[in-house]
């Protein structure tokens, strides 16, 4: 499961792609116009918690790849390969410059977020409508043809999704079936795809969230997330040497914690995925798997072993370990669950896998 960065020229896609990944991509990957692939870990103050509770010898963080891709050029856009680079991603993050800076250029000749926004969802609306019209049209002469069912069905899902789009509306939006979603499978469709919009903000707005809230309003009949950082901020905090100097910027900042952190983690519930914890002396390692798995399903993420010879799963939920403090005062307050095969499992579960082979 991937996150593709996109946006406009000069938007902090780069800036961004390196904070989350730390891989400063090189002159010839730049040069490339291809996507630069790279791995983000997940910042989660839960599993901090975790590896401060238990002490292990060892710690995993969960990780996402995220891939930045070419900047959406008029160029690009009319090569139209672009589109295929975004294809290839499980779901979009928007970089959305809101940063005043005179001296990096705007494609556009000033700064407009919101001009800039719904540029680019026009353009990726425009896409999936190039696609849908021409699948309608073989499809209308394909009915003339035949008169098979299947053929039929298509043509009229065909005709539903362009109305969608007609109305300038993402396809994400759109209220499908178990079985539209099987033929969906097959369209390269790009306005179908989760999307988080994160608004490049000027350091001086590191605590003004008038932005995102207005965008957030207009933004939510597209079921978009929308979240600001401030690039310039985040490099800076990130070029800090020790942890004691960076909670003393981030105090001076008066903000929490860094702005990217949160980005990792919406971009994982961004591709629909949830995570969990396995813990013990030996090792705290936070996992993701797919919203709705089974304990079955989330204990093959961890190995297939587990996943064929799964006996059950022993859950802690991990309020009740940080509230109680303990897993033996769990106990006590019976709240160490033992689940079967289809228990599906939550966000922050902790497990213990039972297993035989
Ligand atoms: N002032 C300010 N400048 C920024 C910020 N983020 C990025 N920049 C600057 O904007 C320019 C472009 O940043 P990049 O991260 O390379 O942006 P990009 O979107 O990859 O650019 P393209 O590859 O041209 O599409 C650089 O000069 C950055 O230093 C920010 O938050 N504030
Ligand atoms: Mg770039």
């Amino acid at each position: 499961m991937k996150i593709g960065l996109i946006g406009l020229p000069q938007t902090g896609k780069k800036t961004l792609f390196e904070l989350l990944t730390d891989h400063a991509p090189s002159e010839k990957e730049l040069a490339s116009n291809k996507p630069i692939k790279g791995i983000a870990e997940i910042k989660d103050p839960r599993f901090d918690k975790l590896v401060a509770l238990y002490a292990p010898e060892k710690n995993v963080r969960a990780r996402i790849e995220i891939e930045a891709l070419p900047k959406l050029e008029k160029e690009a856009i009319a090569k139209g390969d672009i589109f295929k680079d975004i294809e290839d991603a499980d779901a979009l993050c928007h970089i959305v410059r809101a940063f005043k800076d005179d001296s990096v250029y705007h494609a556009e000749g000033s700064v407009d977020p919101k001009r800039d926004i719904d540029m680019v969802n026009a353009e990726l609306i425009l896409n999936d409508m190039i696609f849908i019209e021409k699948r309608f049209e073989r499809a209308e002469k394909k009915v003339k043809e035949t008169k098979e069912e299947a053929v039929i069905h298509e043509k009229d899902f065909l005709g539903r999704l362009k109305t969608h789009l007609d109305r300038s509306l993402p396809l994400r939006t759109m209220e499908c079936t178990a079985d539209d979603r099987k033929t969906l499978v097959n369209y390269p469709l790009i306005t179908r795809k989760a999307m988080i919009l994160v608004l490049n903000v000027s350091e001086d707005d590191v605590k003004d969230h008038t932005l995102t809230q207005r965008f957030t309003r207009d933004y939510k009949e597209f079921k978009i997330d929308v979240m600001q950082v401030s690039a310039k901020v985040e490099a800076e905090i990130a070029k800090l040497e020790s942890e004691k100097e960076r909670e003393e910027f981030l105090k001076a900042l008066g903000i929490e914690e860094p702005a990217i952190n949160a980005l990792t983690r919406m971009c994982l519930k961004t591709l629909n995925l949830i995570s969990f914890f396995t813990v013990g002396q030996d090792e705290v390692r936070q996992w993701t798997v797919k919203a709705g798995s089974t304990a079955p399903e989330a204990a093959g993420v961890i190995h297939t072993d587990l996943q064929k010879g799964f006996i059950r799963a022993e859950v802690m939920k991990y309020n009740d370990l940080i509230a109680l403090g303990s897993e033996e005062k769990l106990k006590e307050a019976g709240k160490f669950y033992v689940k079967g095969k289809d228990y599906v499992v939550e966000d922050g579960d902790i497990v213990h896998i039972r297993f035989n082979v």
